[in-house]
């Protein structure tokens, strides 16, 4: 694929080809972990895909084929969060879930290798997750004094069960890509050499499809374990339906021109 690379970033590589948007962690070296600057560029490349007109849907993945993500680079893990060169502690990757959860397009992890701790809960986040069968999942942090008590936990729980949810937090356990597969927290697993190409047929697919619904399906996913902040999301899909009928459209022109608006002629569906 010819990736065209939209912007130069130190710990990430953000490319775009066809529709697609792909944000790459690459820092091989540690497996992928990722440092406060790394998910600030992340968190950039993100919006960057949410206000690109061009994009309908993002892939996340990480550079060298050996991992997804390792999660917070321990190295750089100081006094009540992962320390950047402003040596401001941070926990910045929780903001990220957000925005991968938020974004109105389809999210898809392509994982190879390691997806291990807040790595795991990034491709959990993601709406659809392609392994390749190299992958291994996993949570580590009641063993490195670490847990993520939000999507981590409860949305995890969600997505393979109460039971399992617990197992895979409690005992720490590495799981591969067919018990994943067998567990629902992938989508499929395909052979390494195949996993971009694969992962681009889904993207294919989706690209084919109404981006309108979509959108909607993505809030309505979200609005059911949302809450309020997920009806918010729901409700300004509506609001943005709204704004494109002629009947919103005449509460805005009579405004503008001074006038009563005329309701009248708009149906009153049962
Ligand atoms: O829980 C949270 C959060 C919760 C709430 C809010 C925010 C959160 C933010 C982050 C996190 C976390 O991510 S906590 C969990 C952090 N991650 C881990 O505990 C995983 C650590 N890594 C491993 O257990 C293993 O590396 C591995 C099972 C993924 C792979 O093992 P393997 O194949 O034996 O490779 P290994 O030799 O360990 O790793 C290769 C190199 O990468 C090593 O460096 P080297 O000795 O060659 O210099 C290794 O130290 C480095 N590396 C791997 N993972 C990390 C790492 N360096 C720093 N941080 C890492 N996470």
């Amino acid at each position: 694929y010819a990736w065209e690379t939209i912007k130069e970033y130190q710990e990430i590589k953000y490319s775009y080809y066809n529709g697609v948007a792909k944000i790459s962690i690459n820092r091989p070296h540690v497996h992928n972990a990722f440092t406060p600057l790394t998910v600030r560029e992340m968190s950039e490349a993100m919006e960057l895909a949410r206000q690109d007109e061009r994009v309908g849907v993002v892939i996340l993945t990480g550079e060298g084929g050996k991992a997804f993500c390792s999660g917070g680079d321990q190295s750089v893990r100081g006094h009540g969060g992962y320390v950047g060169e402003d040596k401001v502690p941070r926990l910045n990757v929780l903001d990220l879930q957000m925005q991968i959860r938020r974004i109105p397009k389809p999210v898809v992890a392509m994982v190879a290798g390691w997806a291990i701790g807040g790595g795991h809960v990034l491709h959990v986040v993601c709406d659809l997750s392609i392994a390749a069968e190299n992958a291994r999942f996993g949570q580590t942090g009641p063993k490195v004094g670490s847990f993520d008590g939000g999507f981590g936990a409860s949305y995890l729980a969600r997505v393979v069960g109460q039971k399992k949810a617990r197992e895979i937090w409690y005992l720490c356990d590495q799981y591969d890509a067919q018990d994943a597969l067998q567990m629902g927290l992938v989508n499929k697993v395909v052979p390494l050499e195949k996993l971009e190409e694969t992962t681009m047929e889904w993207c294919a697919k989706m690209l084919e499809k109404s981006p309108m619904a979509l959108r909607m399906l993505k809030s309505a996913f979200n609005a059911e374990l949302d809450g309020q902040a997920g009806i918010q999301e729901l409700a300004g899909n509506a609001t943005l339906l709204y704004y494109l009928s002629e009947e919103a459209k005449e509460g805005r022109d009579a405004f503008v021109q001074k006038r009563k608006p005329d309701f009248a002629k708009y149906p009153k569906f049962p």
